[in-house]
């Protein structure tokens, strides 16, 4: 692996902890479909119900147009300004999805970016911008690949895509398919530079013992010590990844939710359930308060260029961020649901409240030392917030550091349009 100097990003932090305080990325879902508005991969099976606005493509028609593939050249710097405007600390490409197409120039199969006009390296480009924003990288890639001869391809003859119920290979085959498998993640672990995370997914269709996951794994991390690795490789993996879900409770181990904007993965134009930044802004308050981070889909249309609904909500995110992203970033969880109806963060002794609906007159914090409460602000403003601190009376009398309930006067005219952050500062 050549050498690789990695702006911002200090040696110390090689080990993964810089996963589990990221709290923000951006996931990339991009493919030679994009320039016909299909979902990634899921119409050469018939779709998927989880996917409801995803196409049915055959599947020769389908693999048939990555020849088309034509986007225009850098188009990941565009997306990667947009990240680092949001404060997003990583991206995560995806270099290769269940579709079998490759973003880069693979020297394992012919089927890639280098069999279409355009001939470039996508995942370079990806790597490259992302570094020099001073942020990490992560590739997706799916272990299934539904056009290998040998995995074997999924073919119109096997529909309707059913669990368990992937065309079966030959013993010789699947000995090819999985060095070929190897071949493919030790290109793109050795040729471009330092890679911060690899997302796995599409491993239910074969055991971890047929993926041969202990061998690649030790593989992965003997190419890439650093490196962060989610769920989805079975048997094997750093952290959990609820897909399209904030889980109620923290996992216990570091965790991620994966969303989209609205309710596709890649570019489609027939789309048009999107969340508000509003909505996305409250789901990240909600992630960061359970202690884990959202990865934020998506998806470039066909030349590479963001769609104007997909920009204009990463634009107020980048403006809410701006104002209260030390709010997010780097935080920890802090607070009991009891003791706050939203979500908490904290930074040693400051402590974030995020306000995600309208108070009346005011809001509490309960269980606080309250005499130990130095200066309430709400963050975007910097304006002081008048609060007071009640305790039972025993205490008020008796307690020099008694623990009781705050409550903060909010006006109207300090609440945020997306989500009002008020700061609490304790000696
Ligand atoms: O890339 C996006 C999706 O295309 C991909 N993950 C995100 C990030 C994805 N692939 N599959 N899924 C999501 C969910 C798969 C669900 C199913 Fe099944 C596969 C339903 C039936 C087969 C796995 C096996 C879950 C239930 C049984």
């Amino acid at each position: 692996m050549q050498e690789q100097k990695t702006p911002g990003i200090s040696p110390a932090d090689a080990t993964g902890i810089w996963f589990s305080r990221a709290r923000f990325g951006l996931f990339v879902h991009w493919g030679h479909g994009s320039r016909c508005g299909w979902e990634l991969s899921w119409p050469l099976v018939g779709g998927m119900k989880a996917l409801r606005h995803c196409q049915d493509v055959p599947a020769e028609t389908y693999h048939a147009n990555a020849r088309a593939f034509a986007p225009h050249a850098g188009a990941a710097r565009a997306w990667i300004a947009a990240a680092k405007r949001c404060g997003m600390q990583y991206t995560v490409l995806t270099a290769k999805h269940h579709d079998g197409f490759a973003l880069w120039p693979t020297r394992a199969s012919d089927f890639s970016i280098a069999a279409t006009p355009y001939r470039g390296d996508l995942v370079r480009e990806f790597v490259d911008a992302t570094r020099e924003a001073g942020l990490r990288v992560g590739l997706y890639f799916s272990l299934c690949d539904w056009h290998h001869p040998d995995y074997p391809p999924f073919t119109d003859a096997d529909r309707p895509y059913r669990y368990g119920m992937a065309p079966r290979p030959t013993e010789a085959g699947w000995a090819r398919y999985v060095e070929f498998l190897f071949a493919q993640l030790r290109e793109l672990l050795t040729d471009y530079g330092r890679i911060d995370l690899l997302w796995f997914d599409g491993g239910w269709e074969r055991t971890a013992d047929a993926w041969q996951t202990r061998e690649l794994e030790a593989m992965i991390r003997s190419l890439q010590p650093g490196i962060v690795i989610n769920d989805r490789l079975p048997g094997c993996g750093d952290y959990d990844t609820p897909e399209q879900f904030v889980p109620p409770e923290p996992p216990g181990r570091a965790w991620e939710t994966c969303l989209t904007m609205n309710e596709s993965w890649a570019w489609n134009p027939d789309d048009a359930d999107y969340k508000s930044a509003r909505a996305l802004v409250h789901t990240l308050c909600e992630v960061a308060s359970r202690g884990g981070n959202l990865l934020l889909n998506v998806g470039p249309t066909g030349d590479g260029s963001l769609a104007p609904e997909q920009v204009e909500r990463l634009d107020a995110i980048a403006g809410w961020m701006a104002a209260n992203g030390e709010s997010i970033l780097g935080t920890e969880p802090a607070l009991a649901p009891w003791q706050f109806y939203g979500p908490t963060t904290r930074r040693g002794t400051r402590l974030y409240l995020h306000v995600l609906s309208r108070p009346y007159d005011s809001v509490t914090v309960r269980g606080l030392p309250i005499r130990r409460v130095r200066r309430v602000i709400e963050l975007r403003s910097g304006a002081v917030l008048e609060s007071s601190g009640r305790c039972p009376v025993i205490d008020e009398l008796f307690n020099a550091d008694p623990t009781g309930q705050l409550t903060i006067r909010v006006p109207e005219p300090v609440l945020d349009p997306l989500a009002t952050v008020i700061a609490v500062d304790l000696d």
